[in-house]
């Protein structure tokens, strides 16, 4: 049976559950739970079955209206009245329908007497102990509630892209869209415009005098899986790989209005539209009015100042204190790739990498960089290679003779040393001493308990060498959570001893998260991002670093390889000294 059949079901349940919770004539309600079971059960795809030229009104409790229905979701991959249902109802509803054993009744009742308006509330309220309270419910059902939100989020999280992943599909697709001639603008709103970590679909935006054509074109991209819906002016496709993408052709006079509303995030557009409701106007993807009078729209400059405010960053734009910032006239002043000047975790192929440092150097210096530190692992990570006293002795040496050779950009002998369970090093004070700069980091026993975790890092800042602490948290995106630690303790403790937090820059790791890196700030730490490059191709990796950093509000003053080599070099000293 196809796809189809399953989605057209699914539909007409979903429609069913919206007009039952609305207490709607149940005779009503039953036609389209008929109707969902009728066509899920149905031995042949009603694709097929139109084609073969058979009259839909021909099956059990299908008449013309349901008919139209049909066809329709065949034609769109989606229903109006459906929408149209959704949007009667709080968001939370629909959310709180997907999840396994909340029918109806139970989830206007957990809406009704609790008031939660979303998954996170009601994982909330379970939490409190409050959905037992709720008539017709109980402990067990509050348990069961719980974990079915929990594998829902669960699975929503899984197939998120990572934003490095995004990015390929997002260039080959904008390209292959821009190669058409009536194109005049492509761009990638949503998530990734926002410059998050992971994405979960790509929303794009076009402006083409033939939207049929931009239409056609996406269509027969070679790598589209599934078109998942085809109107005049948006459709969806599904990319091989799992990727959703979603195509809308805007009207110059309303591109800004749509390219500020589906950047989002949706909590940020909420507070923008709530300035635009207190002077009176009205905010839509389509424009700002005043009555019927559109007086901004064009550019996402001019929504903004119709509101009073001057333009948002995307990367700011998740109502976190962006939108009082900017009324004050108090935004940040992000930091950008082009304030980078040196890079301070590299490797080479004395340990993991694959090139020597004087190749490191040359492909930085191609990257505009003015200095950057070799620091490959120490002995302890054996997989690594790791360096002892005596190869590393050899390859402090080896810098010595580089930068005699070297113009225009320096290289400063460092480590990666291994910080041991105990929190010692594990190189010896005679060796650290002899180096540039120490970077120190965890490679093992990611599961000690927080307190012994927390005690072991900033243990390892003790050393007075230490002046850097590699990928504090030690997560991997979408494969492994961070160490349990105290990161404020750590940042605190950073900061007392003079260490810089690395933002390690590598797409999978981006740790610092944003979160920490505003914490970071906050309590007056510097971050330096770093490449963590593996081989010359590795230095690429600092604008994912430099995305994220700008996500947690950092400028150019706040991150430590903004310095020129002289102030670092100055910096260095000061602790040492
Ligand atoms: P994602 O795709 O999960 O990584 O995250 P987004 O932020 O790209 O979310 P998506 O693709 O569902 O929607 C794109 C943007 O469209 C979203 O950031 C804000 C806007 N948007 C979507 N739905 C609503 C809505 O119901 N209200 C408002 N105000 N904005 C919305
Ligand atoms: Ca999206
Ligand atoms: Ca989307």
């Amino acid at each position: 049976m196809g796809a189809v059949n399953l989605k057209i079901a699914e539909i007409f349940s979903e429609i069913a559950d919206l007009l039952e919770i609305q207490s709607a004539n149940p005779f009503r309600v039953r036609a389209y739970r008929n109707a969902a079971r009728t066509i899920g059960e149905l031995g042949t795809d009603v694709t097929e079955w139109i084609a073969r030229g058979k009259d839909l009104r021909s099956l059990p409790g299908i008449g013309e209206d349901l008919a139209a229905k049909v066809r329709e979701i065949i034609n769109t991959g989606e229903s109006s009245f459906l929408k149209r249902q959704q949007q009667a109802l709080p968001p939370a509803i629909t959310q709180l329908l997907r999840l396994p054993g909340l029918g109806p009744k139970r989830v206007r009742l957990l809406h009704d007497e609790l008031g939660v308006q979303s998954l996170e509330e009601l994982v909330s309220a379970a939490r409190e102990g409050r959905i037992r309270d709720v008539p017709g419910f109980g402990p067990k059902t509050e348990q069961r509630i719980v974990e079915a939100i929990q594998r829902h989020l669960g699975e929503a999280t899984a197939r998120r892209l990572k934003l490095s992943t995004a990015t390929q599909y997002a260039q080959a697709l904008t390209d292959h869209l821009c190669a058409l001639k009536v194109v005049r603008r492509v761009d990638v709103a949503g998530s990734f415009r926002r410059v998050r970590e992971t994405v979960g679909d790509l929303d794009i935006l076009v402006i083409a005098e033939d939207s049929a054509a931009v239409m056609q074109r996406l269509a027969a991209y070679s790598d589209v899986q599934k078109v998942l819906s085809a109107g005049p002016t948006r459709g969806s496709v599904l990319l091989r790989g799992g990727l959703q993408v979603d195509v809308r052709i805007i009207e110059p006079e309303s591109y800004g209005a749509a390219l500020q509303y589906f950047t989002g995030s949706k909590a940020h557009n909420i507070a923008v539209r709530r300035l635009a409701q207190e002077r009176g106007l009205k905010m839509n993807e389509y424009g700002v009015f005043r009555g019927r009078k559109r007086v901004a729209g064009d550019s996402e400059e001019s929504v903004y100042a119709a509101v009073g405010l001057p333009w948002i960053p995307p990367e700011l734009r998740e109502d976190r204190g962006e939108v009082e910032a900017a009324q004050e006239g108090s935004l940040p002043n992000l930091i950008e790739l082009s304030d980078l000047r040196g890079d301070l975790h590299v490797h080479t192929k004395a340990s993991d990498g694959h090139n020597t440092p004087e190749e490191m150097a040359l492909a930085a210096q191609a990257e505009a960089l003015e200095y950057i530190a070799i620091t490959d692992h120490s002995r302890h990570l054996t997989v690594a290679h790791g360096l002892d006293p005596i190869r590393l002795g050899k390859q402090i040496d080896e810098i010595k003779r580089l930068n005699n050779k070297l113009t225009g950009v320096a290289v400063l002998s460092g480590v990666e040393v291994d910080i041991l369970e105990d929190g010692s090093l594990d190189l010896p004070d005679s060796t650290l001493s002899r180096l540039d700069i120490v970077v120190a980091a965890v490679h093992s026993k990611f599961d000690l308990p927080r307190n012994k975790q927390t005690a072991r890092i900033l243990k390892a800042m003790d050393n007075p060498h230490v002046r850097l602490l590699a990928h504090p948290t030690g997560r991997l995106i979408g494969e492994r959570e961070p160490y349990e630690a105290d990161v404020l303790r750590i940042i605190r403790h950073a900061k007392s001893r003079g260490v810089c937090l690395e933002l390690n820059a590598q797409p999978e790791r981006l740790d610092l998260s944003e979160a920490h890196c505003r914490m970071a700030k906050d309590e007056g730490v510097q971050v330096c991002i770093s490449s963590d490059a593996h081989s010359t191709l590795g230095f690429v990796n600092l604008r994912w670093g430099v995305g994220q950093a700008r996500r947690g509000w950092l400028e150019k003053a706040d991150i430590l390889n903004t310095r020129t080599l002289r102030d670092l070099r100055k910096w260095l000293k000061a602790k040492a000294g």
